[in-house]
């Protein structure tokens, strides 16, 4: 009998889910376990089963532009994959976006609903994108209280009915750029006419995610206005006007993207598209940074997912697959592969759920001012953390998985190809490096930063814990060395500041897994999760530059990464 690899598979992907469970069973009262406990209990048997099954089966099914019908019309008509018309209707029937606007759980809706997207996503080929740009514009127009924008749209984005549901679009991205929005150069042209007054978008949107939904928030100058993000305003847009027609908007094609490639991007042209003001005719950056706050969340928490999907076929495969004479499952090299990126997925995970638990309590207006200021602060920090593990997580599984890996049809590259946007899009890592630095300036941000990690390691009494809650302590500790050696330098701040955000997010989870674990050993849950807290303490937290000798001055930066 010739020899045949079993393939890796995936069982209920909530109840194989131990962090998520412990972590459910730690933040949630009985009464809500009990509620999140059945959806949850579905959704993982549908991701680790049919909606796995489906993924591998459409794998090479992309969407689709026909711009034109057999007549000549122009139609830009986008055609998605099976797997997304599935996605949507179980995302608007398991309330993927609704359940963090339902008032039963108060503010840990948001973990309830978080708990859904994290099992939801890695079987839904980054569905999670419309979805989260959804959550971000409901959030958006019910923080800006348009009322008429509320009540027309925030019923159909946080609908449970599949039928009713709508998705929004962000449209920012322009041909000037994905960070400096502030160059965006799609102008709003003021009408006025017997129905009174209206606006119209001319301009090029460069990347629109999810081009299928029904709504968009966007930004555009109003003629007149003066140049950056402060005169750009904040629109409303309908894809289709009332007769099923495109609203002044043309699809000029599809991104041809590395991964992703399941999601419609797409470049389009706004000509006349009717839109309306959410808020005032300024300071759209600012107004749109809602959107981006939960826009990211979601970056975090979806790249803790996959990061744990990578980790599931990862550890199954090493189950599977016999070589010299064992399982690599029994092997103690590869056994340390997997620990390590484990590790790494935890932290990821708990991160991701820190922010996701302030955002419950900021949105239902329960936080203190300084939990406000830490959301503000650690929403960068985690996203861009954690955007980081999961590429090096997904790379190092299909490593894992040796040459099947590398090969299309086991549907494992797609892992990899679908993490390597999550440090791009939503700002990438230096862009968001940077805002830290904004977010924490004049708010005292590293001192709350302290506060929180201090706070999270100081009832970790077990001694396997003590290297953990060391190694919290000295970064901290050089957190404050850093910042002040070289607060009279702002270009060595600057160039630090990447190294620093990751050295505050890695030092942050590595606090959380430190309380995790002591709350796992005192509830009789066993010592895997101090494992994590001490290898991913291992991994190290600390990215600033430890030895004065090795610091590479600014002249010489500029030298090394010029080339000349
Ligand atoms: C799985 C998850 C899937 C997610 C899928 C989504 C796909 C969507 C595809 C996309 O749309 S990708 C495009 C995403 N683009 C970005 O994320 C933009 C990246 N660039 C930045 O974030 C820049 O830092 C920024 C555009 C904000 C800089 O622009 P400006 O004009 O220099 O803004 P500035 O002066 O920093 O901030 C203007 C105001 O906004 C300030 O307030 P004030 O006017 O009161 O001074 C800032 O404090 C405020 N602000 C900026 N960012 C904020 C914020 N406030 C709160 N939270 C923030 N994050």
């Amino acid at each position: 009998m010739p020899f045949y690899q079993s393939p890796p598979h995936l069982g209920n992907q909530f109840s194989d889910d131990i962090l998520l469970q412990e972590y459910l069973t730690r933040h949630l009262p009985p009464d809500a376990l009990a509620t999140v406990h059945a959806p949850l209990e579905q959704l993982g048997h549908l991701a680790g089963g049919p909606l796995y099954q489906l993924q591998l089966a459409d794998r090479l099914n992309e969407p689709r532009l026909v711009q034109w019908d057999a007549w000549g019309h122009r139609i830009d008509f986008i055609e998605v994959t099976r797997l997304w018309h599935e996605a949507a209707t179980l995302a608007a029937r398991y309330g993927i976006v609704a359940a963090a606007y339902d008032s039963t759980l108060g503010e840990l809706a948001r973990i309830d609903q978080f708990a859904r997207a994290f099992v939801f996503n890695p079987s839904t080929d980054v569905y999670s994108c419309p979805l989260a740009m959804t959550d971000g514009a409901a959030r958006t127009l019910l923080d800006l209280g348009n009322q008429a924008l509320i009540e027309r749209a925030v019923p159909r984005l946080t609908s449970f009915d599949p039928k009713q549901m709508w998705t929004s679009g962000q449209w920012m991205t322009e041909r000037t750029g994905g960070s400096d929005v502030g160059l965006s150069e799609t102008v709003a042209r003021r009408e006025v006419g017997p129905e009174g007054e209206r606006w119209r978008l001319h301009g090029t949107k460069w990347f629109t995610s999810a081009t299928t939904s029904q709504m968009a928030l966007t930004l555009a100058r109003p003629e007149g206005n003066g140049p950056g993000g402060r005169g750009l305003a904040l629109f409303y847009v309908e894809m289709r006007d009332a007769s099923g027609h495109y609203n002044g908007i043309q699809v000029n094609r599809l991104k041809d993207k590395l991964g992703t490639r399941k999601v419609p991007t797409a470049e389009l042209l706004l000509d006349g598209a009717v839109a309306i003001p959410v808020v005032g005719l300024g300071d759209g950056v600012r107004n749109i940074s809602s959107m981006l706050n939960i826009t990211r969340t979601w970056n975090a928490a979806m790249s803790a997912s996959g990061m744990r999907r990578a980790v599931a076929l990862a550890r199954d495969y090493a189950r599977r697959r016999v070589a010299f004479g064992a399982p690599l499952s029994d092997k103690p090299l590869h056994q340390d592969t997997l620990a390590g990126m484990a590790a790494e997925s935890e932290a990821a995970f708990l991160l991701a759920f820190r922010v996701i638990q302030l955002l419950g309590r900021c949105e239902r207006k329960l936080a203190s001012p300084e939990e406000l200021q830490l959301f503000r602060l650690l929403t960068p920090v985690a996203k861009l953390t954690t955007g980081k593990q999961a590429v090096a997580v997904a790379s190092e599984a299909l490593e894992a998985c040796g040459g099947a890996g590398y090969v299309e049809d086991t549907g494992l590259p797609q892992l990899l190809r679908d993490a390597q946007v999550l440090p791009i899009w939503e700002g990438t890592t230096n862009v968001l490096s940077l805002d830290v630095l904004r977010a924490a300036h004049g708010v005292d941000g590293f001192r709350l930063l302290r506060a929180e990690a201090e706070g999270q390691v100081k009832e970790a009494r077990d001694p396997q814990l003590r290297p953990c809650v060391e190694a919290v302590e000295s970064s901290l500790t050089h957190i404050d060395i850093w910042l002040h050696e070289n607060a009279a330098s702002p270009a060595t701040i600057e160039a630090g500041a990447r190294r620093l955000a990751l050295t505050i997010g890695r030092t942050l989870a590595l606090s959380l897994m430190t309380s995790h674990a002591q709350w796992c050993l005192e509830s009789g849950r066993g010592p895997r999760s101090a494992a994590a807290a001490r290898r991913f303490a291992e991994h190290g937290v600390d990215l600033l530059v430890r030895r004065p000798d090795y610091t590479v001055e600014h002249a010489d930066l500029r030298l090394l990464s010029s080339g000349r």
